[in-house]
C-alpha cells in the first residue's frame, strides 16, 4: 500500500475546507498530531485539563452534553482557550438521524453546536442525507464534517461493506466531509487526503472492561497511516495537573516522532 508522505503542511496548503486547512496549519505550527479527549462532567475540570494540556495538542474533542453544570458561559470560555492556546474544537456528536433532524440537532437546542464546533461527525448508518442536512448548516459557517467509518471498540459493527460505503458517501461530499474517524488509511490516493482521526489510543493499557481497545501512537500514526491521535482517559485520567500535562507531552512527542518515522521512510 502507498504511504501517505506529504508533510501536514503541504497538505495544508491543497485543503479548500477551511476546517481541515486550519486544523492541518495547527498541527503544523504546533508540531502536534495531538487531540485530547475532555471527558469529565464538571466544567471547572473540564476548563482546568484543556488549560493544562492547551500547549501540546491541536485540536480538542468535547462530549458537551456530559457536562452536567453546563451553563452557556462554558463555550465562551472553551473558546477563549482554543485563541489562548491555538487549537480547534472538535464535538464528537455522532449525528445518525434523518438529515432534518441532524440540522436542528446541529444547529439548535441548548449547544448550538455549529457556532462553536470547528470539527463534528456522523455515523453514515443513514445514507449521504445526513450528510446534506449537516452541510446545510456547517458549510455556510466553514466547518468540517467527520464520518465514523470505523470504531475502535471490540465488535464493532462499522467493517467491510459499512467502512467502504462511508468512504463513496464522504467522496460524493468532498466540499465538507473532511475525512473519517478510522483505524487505518480509508484511501490508497494520497491526493484525495482524507483525514483520518483515530481514537483508541493509550500507551500504559490495552483496553478498559466496555470493550475499547487501545493501541500506541505509532501503530496508529506510523504503522497504520492516521494523522491525528485522539487520546483521553490516557491523559486526564492520570491525577493532578502535573501529571496531566506530563502525558500530554508524553503522548505529543510520540505522535509527532511516529509522524516523522512515516513521512521519512
Ligand atoms: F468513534 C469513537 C470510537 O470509535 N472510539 C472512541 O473511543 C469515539 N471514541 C471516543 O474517543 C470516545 O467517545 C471517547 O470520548 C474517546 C476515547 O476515550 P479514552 O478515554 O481514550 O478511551
Amino acid at each position: 500500500p502507498s504511504v501517505q508522505k506529504q508533510t501536514y503542511a503541504q497538505r495544508a496548503s491543497k485543503h479548500a475546507n477551511p476546517a481541515a486547512k486550519a486544523l492541518l496549519e495547527t498541527i503544523e505550527r504546533k508540531k502536534s498530531n495531538l487531540c485530547v479527549s475532555v471527558d469529565v462532567t464538571k466544567q471547572a475540570d473540564f476548563l482546568r485539563i484543556i488549560d493544562v494540556v492547551g500547549p501540546y495538542i491541536c485540536l480538542v474533542k468535547t462530549h458537551i452534553d456530559v457536562v452536567e453544570d453546563f451553563e452557556p458561559s462554558l463555550i465562551d470560555r472553551l473558546k477563549e482557550l482554543s485563541m489562548k492556546h491555538d487549537f480547534l474544537i472538535f464535538e464528537d456528536r455522532k449525528f445518525a438521524d434523518i438529515g432534518n433532524t441532524v440540522a436542528l440537532q446541529y444547529s439548535s437546542g441548548v449547544y448550538r453546536i455549529s457556532s462553536w464546533s470547528h470539527i463534528t461527525n456522523a455515523h453514515p448508518v443513514p445514507g449521504p442525507g445526513i450528510v446534506t442536512g449537516l452541510a446545510s448548516v456547517g458549510q455556510p459557517l466553514g466547518r468540517g464534517l467527520l464520518l465514523l467509518a470505523e470504531m475502535s471498540t471490540k465488535g464493532n459493527l462499522a467493517t467491510g461493506a459499512y467502512t467502504a460505503q462511508a468512504v463513496e458517501i464522504a467522496r460524493a461530499h468532498r466540499d465538507f466531509v473532511i475525512g473519517f474517524i478510522a483505524m487505518r488509511r480509508m484511501s490508497e490516493d494520497n491526493d484525495e487526503d482524507f483525514l483520518i482521526l483515530t481514537p483508541g489510543v493509550g500507551l500504559d493499557s490495552k483496553g478498559d472492561a466496555m470493550g475499547q481497545q487501545y493501541r500506541t501512537p505509532r501503530e496508529v500514526v506510523f504503522e497504520s497511516g492516521c494523522d491525528v491521535i485522539i487520546v483521553g482517559r490516557g491523559i486526564y485520567g492520570k491525577g493532578g495537573d502535573e501529571e496531566v500535562k506530563a502525558q500530554a507531552e508524553r503522548y505529543r512527542k510520540e505522535g509527532w516522532a511516529a509522524y516523522e518515522e512515516r513521512i521519512r521512510a
